[in-house]
Protein backbone atom coordinates (compact mmCIF):
# COMPACT_ATOMS: atom_id res chain seq x y z
CA UNK A 1 0.00 0.00 0.00
CA UNK A 2 1.27 3.63 -1.02
CA UNK A 3 0.89 5.73 1.89
CA UNK A 4 -1.12 8.99 2.29
CA UNK A 5 2.64 10.74 2.50
CA UNK A 6 3.58 9.15 -0.31
CA UNK A 7 0.22 10.24 -2.37
CA UNK A 8 0.78 13.50 -1.34
CA UNK A 9 4.89 13.72 -2.38
CA UNK A 10 3.78 12.11 -6.18
CA UNK A 11 0.84 15.04 -5.86
CA UNK A 12 3.75 17.43 -5.34
CA UNK A 13 6.85 16.56 -7.16
CA UNK A 14 5.17 14.96 -9.95
CA UNK A 15 7.18 11.57 -9.30
CA UNK A 16 7.35 8.78 -6.54
CA UNK A 17 10.25 6.08 -6.11
CA UNK A 18 9.31 2.88 -4.47
CA UNK A 19 12.75 0.82 -3.66
CA UNK A 20 12.56 -2.93 -4.40
CA UNK A 21 8.59 -3.30 -5.53
CA UNK A 22 9.99 -6.48 -7.01
CA UNK A 23 12.54 -9.13 -5.38
CA UNK A 24 15.58 -10.05 -7.45
CA UNK A 25 13.96 -13.63 -8.45
CA UNK A 26 11.35 -11.49 -9.98
CA UNK A 27 13.72 -9.76 -11.18
CA UNK A 28 16.96 -12.18 -12.97
CA UNK A 29 13.27 -13.48 -14.40
CA UNK A 30 12.59 -10.78 -16.13
CA UNK A 31 15.70 -9.78 -17.50
CA UNK A 32 15.98 -12.81 -18.95
CA UNK A 33 13.04 -12.64 -20.31
CA UNK A 34 13.41 -9.16 -21.45
CA UNK A 35 16.87 -10.28 -23.28
CA UNK A 36 15.40 -13.09 -24.90
CA UNK A 37 15.16 -12.65 -28.82
CA UNK A 38 11.01 -12.19 -29.11
CA UNK A 39 11.75 -8.79 -27.17
CA UNK A 40 15.23 -8.02 -29.07
CA UNK A 41 13.53 -9.09 -32.45
CA UNK A 42 11.04 -6.81 -31.87
CA UNK A 43 13.11 -3.52 -31.08
CA UNK A 44 13.17 -0.34 -32.95
CA UNK A 45 15.85 2.42 -33.04
CA UNK A 46 14.73 6.26 -32.44
CA UNK A 47 18.00 8.26 -33.07
CA UNK A 48 18.84 11.34 -30.46
CA UNK A 49 19.57 14.89 -31.57
CA UNK A 50 24.01 13.17 -31.91
CA UNK A 51 22.36 10.15 -34.12
CA UNK A 52 22.91 7.67 -31.25
CA UNK A 53 20.33 5.44 -31.60
CA UNK A 54 17.98 4.65 -28.58
CA UNK A 55 16.14 0.72 -28.85
CA UNK A 56 12.71 0.01 -27.34
CA UNK A 57 10.44 -2.53 -28.02
CA UNK A 58 6.71 -1.78 -27.40
CA UNK A 59 3.28 -3.16 -27.18
CA UNK A 60 -0.21 -2.70 -26.41
CA UNK A 61 -2.04 -5.22 -24.70
CA UNK A 62 -1.00 -6.61 -21.42
CA UNK A 63 -1.30 -10.85 -22.23
CA UNK A 64 -0.27 -13.40 -19.92
CA UNK A 65 3.47 -13.08 -20.73
CA UNK A 66 6.18 -12.49 -17.54
CA UNK A 67 5.53 -9.03 -18.68
CA UNK A 68 2.22 -9.22 -19.04
CA UNK A 69 1.86 -11.08 -15.41
CA UNK A 70 3.66 -8.03 -14.41
CA UNK A 71 1.94 -5.04 -15.19
CA UNK A 72 -1.69 -6.23 -14.39
CA UNK A 73 -0.11 -7.61 -10.85
CA UNK A 74 -1.61 -6.66 -7.83
CA UNK A 75 0.65 -4.60 -6.39
CA UNK A 76 1.76 -2.09 -9.52
CA UNK A 77 -2.34 -2.18 -10.17
CA UNK A 78 -3.14 -1.31 -6.75
CA UNK A 79 -0.47 1.19 -6.75
CA UNK A 80 -1.57 2.51 -9.80
CA UNK A 81 -4.76 3.09 -8.75
CA UNK A 82 -4.08 4.70 -5.17
CA UNK A 83 -2.55 7.43 -7.72
CA UNK A 84 -4.65 8.43 -9.77
CA UNK A 85 -7.46 7.69 -8.03
CA UNK A 86 -10.85 6.66 -8.99
CA UNK A 87 -12.03 4.80 -12.29
CA UNK A 88 -10.75 1.82 -13.68
CA UNK A 89 -7.34 0.94 -14.15
CA UNK A 90 -6.09 0.27 -18.27
CA UNK A 91 -2.93 -0.27 -19.42
CA UNK A 92 -2.38 1.25 -22.00
CA UNK A 93 1.38 -0.12 -23.38
CA UNK A 94 4.70 -1.22 -21.96
CA UNK A 95 7.92 -0.58 -23.59
CA UNK A 96 11.34 -2.04 -22.71
CA UNK A 97 14.01 0.22 -23.12
CA UNK A 98 17.52 -1.41 -23.94
CA UNK A 99 20.33 1.26 -23.65
CA UNK A 100 23.35 -0.83 -24.70
CA UNK A 101 26.78 0.15 -23.14
CA UNK A 102 28.66 2.90 -24.73
CA UNK A 103 25.90 3.37 -27.94
CA UNK A 104 22.63 3.70 -25.73
CA UNK A 105 21.33 7.33 -27.54
CA UNK A 106 19.56 9.74 -25.42
CA UNK A 107 16.15 11.15 -24.66
CA UNK A 108 15.45 14.84 -25.03
CA UNK A 109 13.19 16.97 -22.49
CA UNK A 110 9.65 15.74 -22.67
CA UNK A 111 6.63 15.48 -21.26
CA UNK A 112 4.63 12.00 -21.94
CA UNK A 113 1.50 13.98 -22.15
CA UNK A 114 3.18 15.84 -25.12
CA UNK A 115 2.61 13.03 -27.23
CA UNK A 116 -0.11 11.36 -25.64
CA UNK A 117 -2.04 14.58 -26.35
CA UNK A 118 -1.48 13.92 -30.16
CA UNK A 119 -3.47 10.52 -29.24
CA UNK A 120 -6.82 13.03 -28.55
CA UNK A 121 -6.71 12.05 -24.59
CA UNK A 122 -8.11 14.48 -22.87
CA UNK A 123 -7.24 14.13 -19.29
CA UNK A 124 -3.44 13.97 -18.29
CA UNK A 125 -4.56 13.51 -14.78
CA UNK A 126 -5.69 9.86 -15.92
CA UNK A 127 -2.63 8.69 -16.89
CA UNK A 128 0.62 7.49 -15.19
CA UNK A 129 3.79 6.06 -16.89
CA UNK A 130 5.62 3.44 -14.76
CA UNK A 131 9.42 2.61 -14.75
CA UNK A 132 10.95 -0.73 -13.48
CA UNK A 133 14.35 -0.74 -13.17
CA UNK A 134 15.34 -3.90 -14.60
CA UNK A 135 19.09 -3.35 -14.58
CA UNK A 136 20.54 -0.54 -12.26
CA UNK A 137 20.13 2.88 -12.94
CA UNK A 138 22.70 5.44 -12.39
CA UNK A 139 23.92 8.89 -14.05
CA UNK A 140 27.18 6.75 -15.72
CA UNK A 141 24.70 4.78 -17.34
CA UNK A 142 22.12 7.42 -18.39
CA UNK A 143 19.44 6.93 -15.48
CA UNK A 144 16.31 9.06 -15.96
CA UNK A 145 16.19 12.55 -14.66
CA UNK A 146 13.53 14.64 -13.94
CA UNK A 147 12.44 18.19 -12.89
CA UNK A 148 10.43 17.95 -10.02
CA UNK A 149 6.62 20.04 -9.56
CA UNK A 150 6.91 20.69 -13.69
CA UNK A 151 4.03 18.57 -13.96
CA UNK A 152 2.54 21.86 -12.80
CA UNK A 153 3.36 23.91 -15.62
CA UNK A 154 0.48 21.68 -17.63
CA UNK A 155 1.31 20.72 -21.11
CA UNK A 156 4.10 22.09 -23.69
CA UNK A 157 4.64 22.41 -27.27
CA UNK A 158 6.31 19.25 -28.59
CA UNK A 159 7.73 18.69 -32.27
CA UNK A 160 10.61 16.49 -33.43
CA UNK A 161 13.94 16.91 -32.60
CA UNK A 162 15.89 13.72 -34.21
CA UNK A 163 13.38 11.18 -34.38
CA UNK A 164 12.01 11.91 -30.95
CA UNK A 165 9.94 14.89 -29.79
CA UNK A 166 10.80 17.17 -27.33
CA UNK A 167 9.25 19.95 -25.47
CA UNK A 168 9.28 23.85 -26.69
CA UNK A 169 13.21 24.18 -25.89
CA UNK A 170 12.20 27.77 -24.73
CA UNK A 171 10.15 26.56 -21.97
CA UNK A 172 12.66 23.80 -21.11
CA UNK A 173 15.04 26.93 -20.54
CA UNK A 174 12.68 28.44 -17.89
CA UNK A 175 11.30 25.34 -16.19
CA UNK A 176 14.95 24.59 -15.39
CA UNK A 177 15.91 28.05 -13.66
CA UNK A 178 13.17 26.93 -11.21
CA UNK A 179 12.64 23.02 -10.58
CA UNK A 180 15.55 21.13 -9.07
CA UNK A 181 17.24 18.69 -11.32
CA UNK A 182 16.75 15.17 -9.84
CA UNK A 183 18.44 12.03 -11.00
CA UNK A 184 16.02 8.98 -10.78
CA UNK A 185 19.44 6.37 -9.72
CA UNK A 186 17.22 3.14 -9.27
CA UNK A 187 17.84 -0.35 -8.31
CA UNK A 188 16.30 -3.11 -10.48
CA UNK A 189 13.77 -3.70 -8.91
CA UNK A 190 12.93 -0.67 -7.83
CA UNK A 191 10.12 1.34 -9.56
CA UNK A 192 9.53 5.12 -10.25
CA UNK A 193 5.65 6.49 -10.73
CA UNK A 194 6.00 9.62 -12.89
CA UNK A 195 2.72 11.96 -13.86
CA UNK A 196 2.75 12.59 -17.77
CA UNK A 197 3.35 16.23 -17.55
CA UNK A 198 6.15 15.89 -15.49
CA UNK A 199 9.62 17.07 -17.96
CA UNK A 200 11.86 14.18 -17.81
CA UNK A 201 15.29 13.27 -19.98
CA UNK A 202 18.14 10.38 -20.31
CA UNK A 203 21.74 11.16 -21.24
CA UNK A 204 23.31 8.23 -23.60
CA UNK A 205 25.10 5.43 -21.82
CA UNK A 206 28.39 5.82 -22.18
CA UNK A 207 29.30 3.32 -19.17
CA UNK A 208 30.29 -0.11 -19.88
CA UNK A 209 26.98 -1.45 -17.99
CA UNK A 210 23.33 -2.07 -19.95
CA UNK A 211 20.68 0.32 -18.94
CA UNK A 212 17.25 -1.56 -19.36
CA UNK A 213 14.01 -1.15 -17.73
CA UNK A 214 10.38 -1.37 -18.71
CA UNK A 215 7.80 1.18 -18.78
CA UNK A 216 4.01 0.67 -18.39
CA UNK A 217 1.75 3.14 -19.09
CA UNK A 218 -1.64 3.34 -17.61
CA UNK A 219 -5.18 4.83 -18.14
CA UNK A 220 -8.21 5.33 -16.64
CA UNK A 221 -11.31 3.73 -18.89
CA UNK A 222 -13.16 7.28 -18.68
CA UNK A 223 -10.06 9.18 -20.62
CA UNK A 224 -11.41 7.98 -23.64
CA UNK A 225 -8.78 9.05 -26.82
CA UNK A 226 -10.38 9.84 -29.63
CA UNK A 227 -7.62 9.47 -32.03
CA UNK A 228 -6.28 6.04 -30.73
CA UNK A 229 -7.05 2.83 -32.69
CA UNK A 230 -5.73 0.86 -29.93
CA UNK A 231 -8.24 0.00 -27.17
CA UNK A 232 -6.04 -1.28 -24.49
CA UNK A 233 -6.08 1.77 -22.82
CA UNK A 234 -9.64 1.80 -22.22
CA UNK A 235 -10.12 -1.87 -21.42
CA UNK A 236 -9.79 -2.33 -17.74
CA UNK A 237 -7.11 -4.72 -16.64
CA UNK A 238 -7.37 -8.12 -15.06
CA UNK A 239 -5.41 -7.87 -12.18
CA UNK A 240 -3.10 -11.20 -11.28
CA UNK A 241 -1.59 -12.16 -7.87
CA UNK A 242 1.33 -10.93 -7.03
CA UNK A 243 2.77 -14.35 -7.06
CA UNK A 244 1.62 -15.01 -10.33
CA UNK A 245 4.86 -13.89 -12.21
CA UNK A 246 6.76 -16.46 -10.35
CA UNK A 247 4.88 -19.24 -10.45
CA UNK A 248 4.11 -18.85 -14.44
CA UNK A 249 8.24 -19.49 -14.54
CA UNK A 250 9.45 -17.95 -17.75
CA UNK A 251 7.12 -16.51 -20.65
CA UNK A 252 8.29 -14.88 -23.44
CA UNK A 253 6.65 -12.13 -24.97
CA UNK A 254 5.45 -14.03 -27.88
CA UNK A 255 2.62 -13.09 -29.89
CA UNK A 256 2.13 -9.45 -28.47
CA UNK A 257 0.68 -6.89 -30.72
CA UNK A 258 4.07 -5.11 -31.12
CA UNK A 259 4.31 -1.49 -31.91
CA UNK A 260 6.01 -1.38 -35.94
CA UNK A 261 8.30 1.60 -36.95
CA UNK A 262 7.32 2.38 -40.07
CA UNK A 263 7.63 5.75 -42.11
CA UNK A 264 4.42 7.07 -41.28
CA UNK A 265 4.11 6.15 -37.66
CA UNK A 266 4.08 9.50 -35.85
CA UNK A 267 5.31 7.50 -32.81
CA UNK A 268 2.84 9.48 -30.49
CA UNK A 269 2.31 6.19 -28.36
CA UNK A 270 6.04 6.31 -27.01
O1 LIG B 1 14.27 5.30 -20.77
C1 LIG B 1 14.64 6.45 -20.84
O2 LIG B 1 15.79 6.78 -20.65
C2 LIG B 1 13.67 7.55 -21.16
C3 LIG B 1 12.33 7.06 -21.48
C4 LIG B 1 11.34 8.13 -21.56
O3 LIG B 1 11.62 9.27 -21.37
C5 LIG B 1 9.97 7.80 -21.88
O4 LIG B 1 9.70 6.68 -22.25
O5 LIG B 1 9.12 8.69 -21.78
Amino acid sequence: MISAFQIESYRQDGFLILPQLFSLEEMALLYSVATDETVTSNSFDLNDQDGKKTKLTLWFTAGDDSFGLMSRCKRMVESVQQLLGSGEVCHFHSKIMQKQPKVGGAWEWHQDYGYWYKNGFLFPEAMISVMLALTDANKENGCLQVLKGTHKMQRMEHTFIGEQQGADPDFVIEAEKISELVYCELKAGDVLFFHPNLLHRSEANLSEKPRWSVISAYNLSYNKPFREKHTSCITPVSMVRDEAILASGQKKVSGADFLVKEAEITLNVK
